[in-house]
């Protein structure tokens, strides 16, 4: 089991270290305390941006869409190459550095449920989304600024969703982001110096030792890292050698949904609540080469701790110095794995329509 007195653990892939401390679990917290709502939404919401054949912010009107719809985000942080009005260019800077960025953002609706979140919609719906997310990341791959697709969700208020209606968002870039960049570099290193894949490694000796497994199916491993940081963090790693989602077979598609559902209704189950977290793949850059040292995964951050209502907040020691968690990844993945694996807005006489 795991070790109960305060130590630190490298996460390999970042290179960076979280300091464990399981003695704190016991303090008292006077802190704040989260409102969490937990009322119910209408399936269709005529003031939802998102809903079917409603206008958004923009001005647009949506389809009536029947399955997933995805659209170009009327707000989106990046620019697209042909709409850059102004360059910067190369300089001898030293102190000011710059960099031109371009890029597409996109928002991905899983399906036309105002009301229905990836646990709680039919396995085929969720792989209409996992198939989205492939043809959109072939599609932005296609482009060639595109040097990275990140396919992300935030969900709930805490992470500062700004709407209720289930979506995704892609965000094509120019560069490779810090996370991935930092991923590139130590999965690398690590094939350079073992001839062997990093998260295939990991993923052989995490599933002998079993203890940190929160769930799994023939396709995909779901678990606590060993270096997890947020108290409830998962890696969904694939358990074939693969670089990145357009390489899923059709078999994998559905052992994605399934996964994606086994861990987000562990999730809600948790504190019987739609949990918040963001999520996101990290897939190899789009530069044309190989990327052998690369392995799909996907991070899931929750922000809660220990109920609905108090969360972990990354401050202080964290912010200032290295991340620190109190309940010990052995613990997180022992409660996740022991909870239902049914929905309990599914559970018997609760079945919601
Ligand atoms: P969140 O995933 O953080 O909730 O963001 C939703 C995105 O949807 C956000 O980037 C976009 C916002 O710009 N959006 C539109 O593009 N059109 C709308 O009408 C509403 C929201
Ligand atoms: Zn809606």
């Amino acid at each position: 089991m795991g070790l109960e007195f305060p130590h630190r653990r490298k996460n390999l892939l970042t290179g960076e270290w979280v300091l464990v401390s399981p003695l704190r679990t016991s303090r008292p917290w006077l802190g704040q305390v989260e409102d969490i709502q937990t009322e119910k939404l209408p399936p269709y919401d005529p003031n939802c941006y998102l809903c079917p054949g409603n206008v958004r912010a923009g001005g647009r009107k949506n389809p009536n869409y029947s399955a997933t719809f995805t659209f170009d985000n009327d707000f989106p942080s990046l620019l697209p190459p042909t709409a850059r009005e102004e360059e910067i260019t190369a300089s001898d800077e030293k102190l000011f550095i710059a960099q031109n960025e371009s890029g597409i953002c996109r928002v991905v609706c899983f399906s036309p449920r105002h009301d229905l979140t990836l646990p709680e919609l039919s396995l085929e719906e969720v792989a209409s989304v996992v198939k989205t997310w492939i043809s959109q990341t072939e599609e932005l791959f296609n482009m060639t600024f595109c040097q990275y697709v990140q396919v992300f969700e935030n969900k709930g208020e805490l992470m500062g969703c700004s709407n209720p209606h289930p979506h995704s968002q892609i965000w094509a870039t120019q560069h490779l982001p810090n996370e991935p960049a930092k991923e590139l570099l130590a999965q690398n290193q690590y094939l350079q110096q073992n001839d062997q894949c990093l998260i295939c490694d990991y993923l052989a000796a995490e599933k002998e030792k079993a203890e940190r497994i929160v769930s799994a199916n023939e396709h995909f491993t779901a678990l606590v890292p060993y270096w997890a940081i947020w108290p409830f963090e998962v890696l969904l790693i694939s358990n074939r050698h693969i670089k990145n989602l357009p390489e899923l077979t059709a078999q994998e598609v559905f052992g994605l949904a399934d996964i994606i559902q086994q861990v987000t209704t562990r999730y809600d189950n948790l504190f019987n609540i739609s949990f918040p977290y963001s999520m996101g793949f990290h897939q190899a850059p789009n530069d044309g080469l190989a990327h052998n040292e690369w392995h799909l995964h996907a991070h899931y951050y929750p922000p809660l701790l220990r109920s609905a209502t108090i969360r972990k907040f990354m401050v202080g020691f964290e912010m200032l110095a290295m991340p620190q968690r109190d309940l010990t990844p052995e613990n997180a993945a022992e409660r996740l794995r022991q909870l239902d694996s049914i929905h309990y807005r599914y559970r018997s006489s609760m079945k919601v329509e």
